[in-house]
């Protein structure tokens, strides 16, 4: 596998989507044709299959509620689909993909959040990923209130957002605890600060690691 994988991780509101446009932007200014292909994705829905399940995922007016371990096989199934027809093919061509949440978000919200049980949770992903992991993954920490605040202000919310305050908080414990488990693989960003600042933290990391990959910027 010669491209990478940055994932971009976090509770609602951080702005990871927002970050993960300038970062598109920042890394073709720094990298401009030297690398096959710069992408953006997400999960879920990073493939056909994916935009159909993240509607459903996400949908706040289903007629029933999804039960926790349908919710559970639904991402990894969206996450099958993605790896095998769009991470894995990207990355052997080289490509450094930019991705919104990945396995680090079921652990976080199926696990911590739903209190499925963690070790399931990662045989799964691992049958899901078929073991590819991220190389770097920003971890947007921000104050669970400050950002849900931000996604109320952007109107409706979705299935997910309209959890408990509750359901939040421990979905935030998860990924603290899965950071602080995770070494290097796993950076904190603040995300409480402006949009301006949070770029700057991510370029300062960015840069550091394109480096130690061997890129020239
Ligand atoms: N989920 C799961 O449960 N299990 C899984 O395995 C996976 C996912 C993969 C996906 O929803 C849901 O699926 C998500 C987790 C769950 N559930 N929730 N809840 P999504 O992809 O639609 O939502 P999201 O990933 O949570 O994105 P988001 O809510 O849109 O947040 P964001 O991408 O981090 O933030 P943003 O869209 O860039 O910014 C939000 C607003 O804040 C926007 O108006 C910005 O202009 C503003 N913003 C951003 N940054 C700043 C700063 N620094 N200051 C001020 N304002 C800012």
């Amino acid at each position: 596998m010669n491209g990478k994988l940055i994932v971009f991780e976090g509770c609602e509101g951080g702005g990871k989507t927002t970050q993960i446009q300038q970062t598109d932007q920042w890394l073709r200014d720094q990298l401009g044709s030297s690398v096959p292909a710069i992408l953006t994705t997400k999960e879920p829905g990073g493939t056909a299959l994916g935009r159909s399940l993240r509607n459903i995922l996400l949908d706040s007016r289903l007629e029933e509620p999804i039960a926790p371990t349908a919710e559970l096989l639904l991402f990894a199934c969206d996450r099958a689909q993605h790896v095998e027809t769009f991470l894995k093919p990207h990355l052997k061509q080289g490509a450094i993909i930019l991705c919104d949440r990945f396995t680090d978000s079921t652990i976080a919200y199926q696990g911590f959040g739903r209190g499925l049980d963690k070790n399931l949770i990662k045989q799964l992903n691992q049958i899901a990923t078929v073991g590819l992991e991220s190389d770097l993954t920003l971890w947007f920490d921000i104050e669970i209130e400050k950002g849900l605040a931000r996604t109320q202000s952007r109107g409706k919310m979705d299935r997910m957002e309209k959890a408990d305050l509750a359901f939040h908080q421990r979905v935030n414990q998860g990924f603290c605890e899965l950071a602080d488990q995770a070494g290097d693989r796993i950076i904190r960003i603040d995300a409480n600060l402006s949009l301006q600042q949070v770029s700057l933290q991510i370029q300062t990391i960015l840069t550091q690691y394109l480096l130690k990959w061997g890129f020239t910027l």
